[in-house]
């Protein structure tokens, strides 16, 4: 019998009270993290730590009992394996070599090879899979092929992801190219999680909201679609969630159009237009401001509440519409758990 919450939500059940778990849930706002990665070194160093990136996955599972735990990684350990260089600037984030043309899409690995950079997340895989409590599900994960390109092609985060459209308006073969050997290397990868013993896998298109039109079709909605068809082929039955950010009315009919079980919203939609227009396909993600982890007070506890009910009439997973942030207040957190299951 399928007893974990988040498997049940996922599989498309009601639930009377919905699994919770949060975006960034192993992060900065935890003393116990920062202690964990100040033992490490620095936060590459945390990520390629079996032992250490399995620790810190499982310290928020332990301090609120969250129904799901998710892999400690980054989406940027692809670009890395491909051959990309990659580093992180204390209190600015990543940094990548760029790669702006044809030349440089053909310079980087063949997505076979990325097993060789990658072996200790799997391996995080398979310690977390022994260790987690019977009742928490754990999910393996992946930026969305947009998404990780948008930093392989910058060097870095951008605020309008400019230098990605500027590579597609210069070069669309050559930047399809690209998008193609990262939806390869997704398919392996995340096959590679689900076979060290991950049961759920998340695509992270954080920033798919810059994509309109024929943009949207091509780099969000196809890339997603071919790695969960691939996905599905290699192993039936393990549920796919997608998080295609700030899509807007690209969310109504997104997880159809990609074969997802899940789709994730970011909080610039309503939860009750969600319910009505995302919902009525299945099973949906989400979708609090993550600033109430940062102020607190009555209005953390409406807003779980609300976002719970808007949901109740289908299939709900509770979650912040964006990563925790390092100023959020550990308290809130238990506050929320306890809004939510007592909505
Ligand atoms: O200093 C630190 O300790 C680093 C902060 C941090 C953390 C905790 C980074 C750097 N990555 C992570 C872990 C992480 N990243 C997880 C682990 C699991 C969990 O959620 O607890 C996950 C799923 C991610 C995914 C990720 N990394 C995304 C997609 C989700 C999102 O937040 O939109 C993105 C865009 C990244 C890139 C990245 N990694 C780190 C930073 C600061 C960034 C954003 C950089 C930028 O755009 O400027």
């Amino acid at each position: 019998m399928m007893t974990k919450l988040l498997l049940r939500a996922l599989a498309g059940e009601t639930l009377p009270t919905p699994p919770i778990w949060m975006m960034r849930q192993a992060g900065r706002y935890l003393p116990e993290y920062r202690a964990t990665r100040a033992e490490a070194g620095d936060f590459l160093s945390l990520c390629y730590n079996p032992e250490l990136a399995a620790e810190v996955t499982l310290q928020p599972i332990r301090r609120f009992g969250f129904d799901a735990a998710i892999l400690f990684a980054d989406i940027l350990l692809v670009p890395q394996a491909l051959g990309a260089d990659l580093w992180f600037v204390t209190g600015e984030g990543p940094r990548l070599s760029t790669l702006t043309d044809a030349a440089g899409v053909a310079a980087l690995r063949p997505a076979e090879e990325i097993h060789e950079t990658l072996a200790p997340v799997y391996e995080t895989v398979r310690i977390l899979a022994r260790e987690l409590p019977r009742e928490t599900a754990l999910i393996g994960f992946a930026g969305a092929p947009w998404t990780v390109a948008t930093y392989m092609v910058a060097g870095r985060g951008t605020p309008d992801q400019g230098p990605a459209h500027a590579m597609i308006a210069a070069d669309r073969a050559a930047f399809t190219a690209l998008i193609q050997r990262i939806t390869e290397a997704t398919i392996l990868y995340l096959s590679a999680q689900i076979e060290a013993g991950a049961e759920v896998v998340k695509l992270f298109d954080s920033w798919a909201g810059s994509l309109k039109g024929r943009d949207f079709d091509d780099f969000a909605l196809a890339p997603a679609r071919d790695i969960i068809a691939a996905l599905k082929a290699r192993h039936p039955g393990v549920p796919v969630i997608a998080f295609p950010r700030q899509a807007g009315d690209r969310y109504i009919g997104f997880g159809r159009a990609v074969g997802a079980d899940c789709v994730a919203l970011d909080n610039s939609v309503s939860a009750e237009w969600a319910a009505a227009n995302v919902q009525v396909d299945g099973c949906v993600q989400g979708n609090m401001d993550p600033r109430h982890m940062v102020t607190g007070g009555p209005e953390l506890v409406a807003e779980a509440q609300r976002i719970t009910r808007a949901f109740r009439g289908g299939p709900h997973v509770f979650n912040l519409g964006h990563g925790i942030t390092p100023d959020a207040d550990p308290d809130n957190v238990a506050r929320m758990i306890d809004a939510v299951r007592s909505a």
